[in-house]
């Protein structure tokens, strides 16, 4: 392996990162920097201002994606890093912004050795991938793999009642670039946002795929009422069935056990007052199963808990889904050169499937596809208190600097 002492210089590394922790960053900590408002434009324009510092040509394309490409001898296909820098509402430093910086400072590092590919080596980060704000989430690299269309993301309406397309232009980021138009592999490096790695003192994980992911959106009706003076048998309490689902939820997904999670994240009722019947209860569940199979059974259980509570509280229950991704497997090839490099560079490592979603398993409908996990302490994430190890970090982007040269080098 050519280059195999070359190595990314971690103190650039972990500066980068917190660079870019200031914009967004919470009073206690952590950060937020929800899809397409002000604090994630000032990011964009950060990682803009950065990626042409080092001499990146950088396209934006018409879903605000961000690319970075740094020319190789050939036009393409590109070797693509990637991930993104929108965050949920209590975010850390990490999820996502890692896999970007580092892709950053593999640049750097190649421009400090004048090291010329042969392949050219872009840096992406993707609209939207948490869905937090606009569902589904990985919405930018699902468009760019052709999985929805432009116009129907554009369309899609926010939890605060914005359309994607005008927050878009609001930002300056609706772009008229191409992205890169052949991919020949793409890696994400990420933290693992789970126990595993950390609990088995493991540096590098090998991603094998992510499991599947079905969101839904239940609007419950049913009709306000005095809270003293009504009673129970007259009541069609939307508080009642929303509270009775979630805990429906919850018992279903444990007598199902083995790898079944499942999540009533939000809920909202109205008019959310002490002495009022709630009118309506407007929550998500998000179900998630590395088996197809038994994703559709939970998927079946959420149905039958719905129509069963709707006829019991007397309740009427609209369902709109927000987002169904089957699980998909990264590119064995890939896995084994992550694997391998991992270990060539003296790191413990092991597979592991991943229990978030990520824009590699959008990648993965168009190219080869694989990702580099870190370890979480505490496995901790989606929390203003994620953090991952400066040597972890570097670790994983020494990983990520070798694994893109294997791709990009003749
Ligand atoms: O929900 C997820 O798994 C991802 O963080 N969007
Ligand atoms: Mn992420
Ligand atoms: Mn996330
Ligand atoms: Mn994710």
């Amino acid at each position: 392996m050519i280059f195999q002492e070359l190595r990314i210089n971690p103190t650039r590394l972990i500066s980068r990162v917190e660079r870019l922790g200031k914009i967004g960053a919470l009073e206690g900590g952590g950060v937020c920097r929800l899809a397409l408002t002000p604090s994630e434009k000032l990011g964009r324009d950060h990682l803009v201002a950065e990626m042409k510092a080092l001499g990146l040509d950088v396209a934006i394309d018409p879903i605000g994606n961000i690319f970075g490409a740094r020319k190789g001898r050939r036009e393409g296909p590109a070797v693509m890093l990637g991930s993104h820098i929108d965050t949920v509402a209590t975010g850390g430093l990490y999820d996502g912004a890692l896999g970007v910086l580092a892709g950053l400072e593999v640049i750097a590092t190649l421009n400090e050795g004048n090291i010329e590919t042969d392949l050219p080596v872009v840096v992406a980060a993707f609209t939207n991938e948490e869905g937090a704000r606009f569902a589904p989430d990985m919405l930018g690299s699902l468009v760019f793999v052709g999985g929805l269309s432009l116009a129907e993301a554009l369309d899609i309406v926010s939890i605060d009642g914005k359309r994607l397309g005008e927050e878009l232009e609001a930002i300056g980021y609706a772009g008229t670039d191409q992205g890169p138009e052949e991919v020949a592999a793409y890696f994400e490096l990420h933290i693992e946002q789970g126990p595993v790695l950390e609990d088995e003192k493991v540096e590098i994980g090998a991603v094998l795929g992510v499991q599947g992911i079905s969101w839904t959106e239940l609007t419950i009706r049913g009709r306000s009422a005095h809270a003293g003076t009504t009673p129970i048998r007259l009541r069609r309490d939307a508080g009642l069935a929303a509270a009775r689902i979630a805990a429906g939820v919850g018992a279903f997904v444990r007598s199902m056990g083995g790898d079944q999670v499942g999540t009533v994240g939000a809920s909202t009722l109205t008019p959310n007052l002490v002495n009022v019947v709630a009118e309506t209860a407007v929550m998500t569940v998000d179900l998630r199963n590395p088996d197809e199979g038994l994703l559709q059974v939970a998927e079946a259980k959420l149905t039958a808990l719905i129509e069963q509570i709707a006829g019991e509280e007397e309740v009427t229950i609209e369902r709109r889904s927000l987002a169904r991704f089957e699980p998909v497997d990264f590119a064995p090839a890939l896995i084994e050169t992550i694997d391998g490099t991992a270990r060539v560079l003296g790191f413990s490592t092991r597979r592991l499937f991943s229990g978030a979603g990520h824009d590699a398993q959008m990648l993965a409908r168009i190219a080869p596809a694989a990702m580099i996990f870190v370890p979480s302490v505490k496995g901790i994430s989606h929390n203003i208190t994620e953090y991952t190890e400066p040597a972890d970090l570097a670790n994983g982007a020494n990983v990520l600097l070798q694994v893109t040269l294997k791709q990009a080098l003749p």
